[in-house]
């Protein structure tokens, strides 16, 4: 038996939550087209008949420019010194460039074994795939390179094959129908965001966050779960456009949300939405502890 922590470092839309989620094969990661979707560690653990992998999800490694994005960055590098193995996520449909330089760059502070997962390769074309292998051995000494599509499913259960071989040996560190240390609450708050994500442009995406002000759960199973949810924006024209002409991209939010997070936990939902304007709150300290944003420490 094997076990241990596989950290998902990387690019910010490299596809970290997408194979989370398809290893794990369950939706504990919200994901979007948008870059910086992640914003906290997520774990998600994966029973298998010879060992246990406990996945790390990360925020994506980014250039900080708000307090917000500093704590990102920190919980990323943060769960890669945690973990047994690192698995640097790229995007290889992608062209490389100064971010993946930044990126080979942390990996020698860090003394840990990498693999390189080279995902997307749905996007990429046959012939690219080795002179892409070449390029990023040239630069670090990777202990195994798995192509893989997180969205297609190819080639990811060889991953965690991969994964499992460079673990300790070990018995499992969990019960095997462990799932995720997030809690309802959180899955749920981050349901609504990623709905907001997928209706939502420009700045929105990055100066929205959510907040469950309420939490009921009936102990008759038949009632619904109640949630009742700020929408947090930073300035008060950014409030219209979450809410919407009568009330309509809010009540969009909101249904598609509600349907995602009642099929999570099984259990009819009633599910309220308010938006509120906390400016700045991306630099206020207590706002991100609230939404459970790690503090800096460097
Ligand atoms: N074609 C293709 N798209 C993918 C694949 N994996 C992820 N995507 C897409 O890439 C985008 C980003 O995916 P995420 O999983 O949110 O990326 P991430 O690395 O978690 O991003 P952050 O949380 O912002 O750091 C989404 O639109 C995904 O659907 C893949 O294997 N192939
Ligand atoms: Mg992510």
């Amino acid at each position: 038996m094997r076990s241990g922590f596989v950290s998902l470092l990387g690019r910010p839309n490299a596809g970290k939550s997408t194979l989370l989620n398809r290893l794990v094969g369950a939706h504990l990661a919200i994901v979007s087209d948008k870059p910086q979707t992640t914003r906290t560690r997520i774990l998600g653990a994966k029973s298998l008949p010879d060992g246990q992998i406990l996945f790390l999800d990360t925020p994506g490694v980014h250039r900080p420019m708000h307090r917000m994005n500093v704590r990102m960055v920190d919980a990323a590098i943060g769960a890669a010194r945690e973990a047994d193995v690192v698995a640097l996520v790229v995007d290889a449909s992608e062209d490389v460039g100064r971010g993946t330089d930044f990126m080979l760059g942390l990996l020698p502070q860090l003394s840990k074994p990498v693999v390189l997962v080279l995902n997307k390769i749905d996007r990429l074309k046959k012939h690219k795939l080795l002179p892409l292998i070449e390029w990023f051995s040239a630069r670090y000494a990777f202990i195994d390179v798995v192509p893989v599509s997180a969205a297609t499913g190819d080639n990811v259960e060889a991953l965690e094959q991969v994964l499992l071989s460079h673990l300790p040996e070990g018995p499992p560190l969990y019960p095997d129908d462990y799932l995720t240390d997030q809690s309802a609450r959180s899955l749920a708050a981050e349901m609504v965001r990623e709905q907001v994500l997928v209706h939502t442009r420009a700045e929105l995406p990055f100066t929205t966050a959510v907040v469950v002000d309420r939490y009921e759960e009936p102990e008759d199973e038949e009632a619904p779960l109640a949630i009742y949810c700020s929408i947090l924006v930073e300035e008060p024209s950014q409030k219209p456009i979450i809410i919407g002409r009568a009330g309509e991209m809010i009540k969009t939010i909101g249904t598609a949300a509600r349907k995602q997070i009642e099929e999570f936990f099984e259990r009819r939902v009633y599910l309220d939405l308010h938006v509120k304007v906390r400016e700045d709150w991306r630099e206020n300290e207590r706002t991100l502890d609230d939404l459970g944003l790690p503090k800096h420490r460097r």
